[in-house]
């Protein structure tokens, strides 16, 4: 996760000569970027250079990537009259150059390593699109969320809608699996979660059961909510370090393949300790078939690449053992 992100100085060069948005928006640009780590480390594979928050573009809400300072969304949705303001555009017309960086992508790789398309989840897309950009609290969602239900549905079915198209044309276009990032969703208790935001999250899986690709279910702060996850669907359950994998597989039940679940921050220990991390991981994993190895959130941008060069060669070397 953020593989192709700052912590490469090869990105960090392109970012000086192009906007955040406007690689984004270059298909060569954009499929070279998500390349760069296949190129550097011996990942098993590349995920889509893009952003969860693209999508939001072409509904009108005024999209910006300010210096340094994260997103940020210029009229943020936070009445009735905001949902029914957003404008509906058929994906291959919103974002055509995530398609194309898709057919892009997959010729340069040839077959190497397969690429991961991806979305925000609707309840982590929300949250951006009614507080105007990132959050602590999710004040406004929560505001919205709770003072008016049907407003909130309405927002969540809308955007449900659009991620389900934008993920079939990424399937069209070529990607070999998808994963959905609901990244704040672990702000939520579990009966929020349940009235809020499982309805769509189902709607959503069903819509991709028949894809044809895998799915991966991600979250950050979820360990109240893995079940809940898990009954909400996706082919795959993203863990986040703040869980024993052992424990929270258990908790999964069988039928579910998982992914995690190592603490980005412990990619700044030293690689011996990065080993010692994996090798913990691995155990807890125990060689059963269904786990991929992943971080579980994005690269920090102050991680030394040969850091992740570390991590990498320590779970080939630690996992080909079994
Ligand atoms: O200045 C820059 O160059 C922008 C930094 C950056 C990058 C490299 C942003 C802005 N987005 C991205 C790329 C990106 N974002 C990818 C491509 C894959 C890769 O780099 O390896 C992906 C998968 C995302 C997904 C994304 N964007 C998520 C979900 C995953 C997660 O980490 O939780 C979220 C929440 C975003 C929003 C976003 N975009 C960018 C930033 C700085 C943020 C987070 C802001 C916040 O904390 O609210």
């Amino acid at each position: 996760m953020r593989q192709a992100g700052r912590f490469l100085p090869e990105y960090r060069a392109l970012r000086e000569q192009h906007g955040f948005l406007e690689l984004c928006k270059t298909p060569a640009l954009a499929a070279e970027v998500t390349l760069l780590p296949i190129r550097r480390f011996p990942v098993d594979a590349a995920i889509l250079f893009a952003d969860i928050l693209l999508i939001l573009e072409p509904m009108g809400v005024g999209l910006e990537f300010a210096q340094g300072d994260g997103p940020v969304i210029h009229r943020p949705v936070r009445s009735a009259a905001d949902v029914d303001a957003l404008a509906r555009v058929p994906a291959a017309e919103g974002t055509p150059f995530v398609f194309e960086t898709i057919r892009h992508a997959q010729a340069l790789l040839a077959g190497e390593v397969p690429l991961v398309g991806f979305a925000g989840a609707p309840f982590t897309l929300a949250s951006y699109a009614v507080e105007g950009g990132g959050s602590r609290n999710y004040a406004e969602t929560k505001k919205l969320m709770y003072g008016d239900a049907r407003t909130w549905h309405r927002l969540m079915e809308r955007l449900t809608e659009a991620t389900v198209e934008y993920l079939q044309a990424q399937v069209s276009a070529g990607v070999d699996a998808l994963q959905l990032f609901d990244s704040w969703v672990g702000c939520l208790s579990p009966d929020d979660y349940r009235a809020y935001v499982l309805p769509h999250m189902r709607t959503l899986f069903e819509a991709l059961a028949s894809s044809g690709v895998p799915v991966v279910h991600f979250g950050t702060g979820t360990a109240t909510l893995l079940e809940l996850m898990r009954e909400a669907g996706g082919d795959v359950i993203g863990l986040d370090w703040r869980v024993d994998l052992a424990d929270a597989w258990a908790r999964l039940g069988a039928g579910v393949a998982v992914q995690g679940n190592f603490d980005p921050v412990a990619l700044l220990a030293s690689p011996d300790e990065i080993r010692r991390r994996v090798q913990r991981i691995l155990d807890q994993a125990g060689g059963r078939p269904g786990h991929i190895f992943n971080l579980g959130h994005g690269v920090l941008p102050e991680t030394p690449p040969e850091h992740v060069a570390a991590l990498v060669d320590a779970v080939h070397e630690l996992s080909a053992v079994r």
